[in-house]
């Protein structure tokens, strides 16, 4: 008799994934490996604090603190303290920069040799509602020397430098996907094993695509190249697919061939996502996946970061996409340059 007719394998978990990973750099020393393993556990956690959220205004119902008499905390708070939580208790990361907080966070782990930069919980507007929300994480080698604490260059680093990135969406399923800057995998979290299982191994995108993801709400504000570039693929007969939370329109289009805009406009002159814990770990992983971001006029990943927190334009996705976009872009930044 067959056995593995019988009971199929269950396939390789994302532990042992990154362990044999680990395994091709003949000098990794684990670290890393490490840091991936701790990410991996609090997204577990954020993910079963989600699945529970409809029970918050439910009284008792919901963990410990209501039993603690604290106050109950948004989910996006929630998140950033169990990230902060697993990176410290790793011992992996000297510091850390969060969308959650203005400043720098010193881990204490003055040893460790690698910098984070986490967006805990992405699509705010979608958190209450059960729409699809995300986490989105960079990694760097620190630059300072061991010993000491993380400085703002350590976490200044241009996109390039990435030694890993990732997200996790929490969508009708659990997947964490990442990149060490060799392909892109997609592990997709089973429930009752409490394990992320490898679904997507070597994920690619197509290199165009039909469907176009950006707010059309604000179309007043637009420049005459996006509205002109959207304009366009309305006129190529293009799906609008526009979630509202980056993660979750970007791995669709990920998979599926496309292009999400974040563009810069009247209101916001360079966009609303982040440089350090948005556009860049998503531009890593779409240019290892065969894709392409851009902010409109040059790459994502080259873009020289002067602040922790600063905004950038985003045009990423399938490459032909992104290129017809800097195509209408083009003519503006040229207009632009002739009346200085
Ligand atoms: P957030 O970090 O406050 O959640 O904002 C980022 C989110 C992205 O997930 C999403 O793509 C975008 O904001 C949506 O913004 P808008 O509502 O302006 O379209
Ligand atoms: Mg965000």
């Amino acid at each position: 008799m067959d056995h593995n007719k019988l009971a199929l394998p269950v396939g390789t978990t994302l532990d042992r994934f990154i362990m044999r990973k680990q395994e091709d750099f003949p000098y990794a020393t684990g670290e890393l490996s490490q840091l991936l393993r701790d990410i991996a556990l609090a997204a577990k956690i954020v993910n079963r604090e989600i699945n529970r959220s409809g029970l918050i205004d439910i009284a008792g119902a919901y963990g410990s603190q209501n039993i603690q008499g604290e106050d109950q905390q948004k989910l996006d708070v929630i998140a950033n303290i169990r990230f902060i939580r697993a990176l410290r208790n790793g011992g992996e990361v000297c510091t850390i920069i969060s969308e959650e907080d203005e400043d720098m966070i010193q881990t204490g782990n003055n040893q460790g040799k690698y910098v984070v930069a986490i967006d805990p919980l992405d699509g705010s507007s979608n958190i209450d509602v059960n729409v699809s929300i995300g986490t989105i994480f960079s990694i760097y080698r620190r630059i300072s020397p061991t010993g000491t604490e993380g400085t703002e260059q350590d976490c200044l680093q241009t996109g390039t430098h990435q030694v890993a990135a990732g997200y996790v969406i929490y969508g009708s399923s659990t997947m964490l996907v990442y990149t060490t800057g060799n392909g892109v995998n997609g592990f997709t979290y089973e429930n009752s094993l409490g394990e992320f299982f490898l679904s997507h191994p070597h994920i690619t995108t197509p290199k165009t695509g039909a469907i176009y993801s950006i707010n059309e709400g604000s179309s007043e504000y637009f420049s005459e190249g996006t509205a002109a570039f959207v304009a366009h693929c309305k006129q190529q007969g293009y799906s609008a697919r526009y979630i509202g939370s980056l993660v979750a329109d970007f791995h669709r289009n990920l998979l599926k061939g496309g292009i999400y805009m974040y563009p810069a406009t009247k209101k916001a002159p360079n966009g609303k996502l982040r440089l350090m814990y948005e556009c860049n770990a998503l531009a890593f992983i779409v240019e290892q996946a065969g894709g392409k971001s851009s902010n409109g006029r040059s790459r994502t990943l080259e873009q020289t970061p002067q602040s922790l927190h600063e905004r950038s334009p985003l045009f990423i996705g399938s490459t032909e996409l992104v290129e017809k976009a800097e195509e209408f872009l083009a003519a503006e930044y040229s207009d632009a340059l002739a009346s200085l």
